[in-house]
């Protein structure tokens, strides 16, 4: 018995040596098709600040979506990726919020949305929402699953929503 842990830990260890890495491997990563940055898609819900928390553990940010072929090719994977498709329950967490001024939005790295930004909101969004955070209303973004993933704002920090994180210069990702 005592051999048969020890082959475990022995065995966990040389697993978990291969993917110590800057970015975490649990998640499906993936390479944008032209700028060079990956992708990270996490399903394991947070709020959406410790969302932004874990990305920057690892050096990274929510993900940023300025262009519809940025959004077209983050949907074709999390629909062609069955364990983030089927696993999402209400939607995924990217880093536009208007956090500092109602109604103004911006990235997490404090970019305001550009005027042609991709901004594909879901039917009567944003709507700022205030029933479940009277202080607040609604004021980060999610890619809704049940508008075909387009945007949502919603609430901060009333449920845990699975995520998508961004890395500029992981070394994983060529720009072309
Ligand atoms: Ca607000
Ligand atoms: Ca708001
Ligand atoms: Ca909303």
């Amino acid at each position: 018995m005592k051999c048969v842990v020890l082959l475990l830990v022995w065995t966990s260890a040389i697993v978990c040596g291969h993917s110590i890495n800057r970015v975490s491997r649990a998640a499906h990563q993936v390479c944008h098709p032209t700028d060079g940055r990956l992708f990270e898609f996490h399903t394991r819900p947070l709020l959406w600040e410790d969302a932004q928390i874990k990305c920057e553990e690892n050096g990274g940010q929510l993900a940023t979506i300025q262009d519809t072929e940025t959004f077209e090719f983050i949907k074709s994977q999390i629909l062609g990726t069955p364990e983030i498709n089927d696993d999402v329950k209400t939607g995924m967490w990217i880093g536009l919020n208007d956090r500092s001024m109602e109604g103004l939005y911006e990235w997490v790295d404090g970019t305001p949305l550009q005027v042609d930004d991709f901004k594909l909101w879901s039917a009567s969004n944003p709507n700022n929402n205030m029933n479940k955070d009277a202080c607040h209303g609604q004021d980060c973004v999610q890619m809704w699953k049940r508008k075909n993933w387009l945007l949502d704002d919603d609430y901060c920090s009333f449920r845990k929503k699975d995520f998508i994180c961004e890395y500029f210069n992981s070394g994983e990702c060529t720009a072309l």
